[in-house]
């Protein structure tokens, strides 16, 4: 069976060609007014940018290559033994090609994947171990990637001029695979810098998947050693790694306009390798606005919790939301830019725990965050502001991550990282498939706009 650069390079030609066609016969096509609006306000609804692989739209929510979430979850590979849940693998082949994967080309990406992966460079390990160990993880994550650009096949032959540009993908492919394969370990050297002084948590295997090394490497699959005290069970251990692998299959991106995908695609347009390109994404990821979304609906919940009698109490729930609202505060994990229905990534997770009842049935913060997604919709309704009173993405995922044992809150987000990177580090393969040039939208200054407005 064909390797993913094969399929790849299957699929090329008829794309280049439609690009080239688009170019030169509707080259001068309007694509949509911009306003001034949008140019105060971070280009919302500009349709401004090529984008594969996942888009949004407001009532289905997220589609990856125009499946949704759903039919991702019947068609994309499993494991085939252990699984509930498509493999991240079987995406990444997904996004990349256009086509679903068959069950044998998922698991040679697996295993291609695995042995990439097995080592982080000697540098990288040294730059990791030398920082302080309550460096934000983020940081930490970001240096790592940028430290790994010394190794850049992409980087060493474009200086050296080996390369010409209809070949450019093809080394931006090999960084971005080996970048995507090292996350496990780079992660993993994180988690263990900010729990465990840097002592390994696990171990890594060239005969697992991806998740499966993310977990245990976090040491969430052999009850862990260090000032943590999570210990799980076997049965806790895999449905972990199922929730790993439902996570970061599901959040590898929604459309690109998002800052870390467009950050990644922004920076890879001045041929600054996939290492130097996603370890920007990682720092426009780690900003309030963007991925730490997730830890402040944790802390949100913990804080009700600690506010009210009982999860069953829904008079009181109702009412501490009131009060949330009348202060002028959000209600965290609720809402959302562009969708205008319950979070498909939302409904997603949710089930994961409702097919797991006995596992969350005396855990107040999941069952509270169960109870919310029911109550406060019709709160935000009433109060008439939201234009999507629905529970988010970011409303679920880092309870159940809490759950099993991960309590360091910023380091949800480093999770997040490890998902992120398959959705834009794919675009940026494309972006060298089709010759993208770098991007250099033109700026407005104050006589600028006042000019516009002179000829209304
Ligand atoms: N609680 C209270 N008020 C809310 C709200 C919420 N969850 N969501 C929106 N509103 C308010 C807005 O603050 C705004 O009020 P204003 O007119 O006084 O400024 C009004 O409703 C209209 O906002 P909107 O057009 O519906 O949303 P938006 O596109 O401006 O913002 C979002 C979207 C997600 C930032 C917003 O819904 C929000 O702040 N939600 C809570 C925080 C959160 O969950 N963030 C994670 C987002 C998921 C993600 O993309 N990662």
């Amino acid at each position: 069976s064909l390797t993913l650069k094969e399929a790849l390079e299957n699929v090329i030609p008829q794309k280049r060609n439609t690009v080239k066609e688009l170019k030169s016969t509707y080259g001068g096509t309007v694509v949509g007014p911009i306003t001034i609006s949008s140019v105060l306000g971070g280009m919302r609804g500009n349709q401004s940018m090529f984008w594969q692989g996942t888009s949004l739209d407001p009532e289905h929510g997220i589609r990856f290559q125009d499946l949704t979430i759903e039919q991702c979850q019947k068609r994309l590979p499993n494991t085939g033994v252990d699984g509930d849940n498509f493999l991240p693998e079987s995406m990444l082949w997904l996004l990349m090609t256009g086509s679903v994967p068959t069950f044998e080309q998922t698991g040679s990406l697996r295993r291609e994947l695995a042995i990439r992966g097995r080592k982080l460079p000697h540098y990288t390990e040294k730059v990791l171990l030398s920082l302080p160990k309550d460096m934000h993880p983020m940081t930490q994550l970001a240096i790592g990637l940028a430290s790994m650009n010394k190794g850049s096949i992409f980087a060493k032959n474009y200086q050296k001029g080996l390369i010409g540009k209809n070949d450019f993908w093809k080394d931006t492919l090999e960084d971005s695979l080996n970048l995507i394969a090292s996350l496990p370990l780079l992660t993993g050297r994180i988690y263990s810098n900010i729990t465990n002084e840097g002592h390994p948590l696990g171990e890594y295997s060239e005969h697992v998947d991806w998740c499966t090394n993310i977990c245990s490497l976090l040491g969430m699959t052999n009850g862990r050693s260090s000032s943590n005290t999570c210990n799980l069970n076997s049965q806790q251990s895999l449905d972990f790694i199922n929730l790993m692998r439902l996570y970061t299959g599901i959040h590898v991106d929604h459309e690109g306009g998002n800052v870390s995908a467009h950050t990644t695609h922004l920076v890879g347009s001045a041929l600054s390798d996939p290492y130097l390109s996603y370890s920007s994404g990682i720092m426009g990821l780690a900003g309030p606005l963007h991925g730490l979304a997730a830890q402040e609906v944790v802390r949100f919940l913990i804080e009700m919790n600690s506010n009210i009698s009982s999860t069953e109490q829904e008079e009181e729930i109702k009412n501490y939301l009131w009060k949330v609202l009348n202060s002028n505060r959000v209600i965290p994990g609720y809402g959302h830019a562009v969708l205008r229905k319950p979070d498909p990534r939302f409904t997603a997770m949710l089930e994961f725990a409702q097919k797991r009842p006995t596992e969350f049935k005396d855990d107040e913060n999941v069952l509270l965050m169960q109870k919310l997604s029911e109550i406060a919709p019709k709160v935000l309704l009433e109060h008439g502001k939201s234009k999507n009173p629905f529970p988010n993405v970011d409303s679920a995922s880092g309870i159940l991550f809490y759950h099993y044992g991960i309590r360091e809150l910023l380091f949800f987000t480093v999770i997040f990282g490890c998902s992120r990177a398959i959705g834009p580090l794919t675009q940026l393969v494309w972006d060298r498939i089709l010759g993208l040039p770098i991007e250099r939208p033109k700026s407005l200054n104050f006589e600028g706009l006042q000019a516009l407005t002179n000829n209304d």
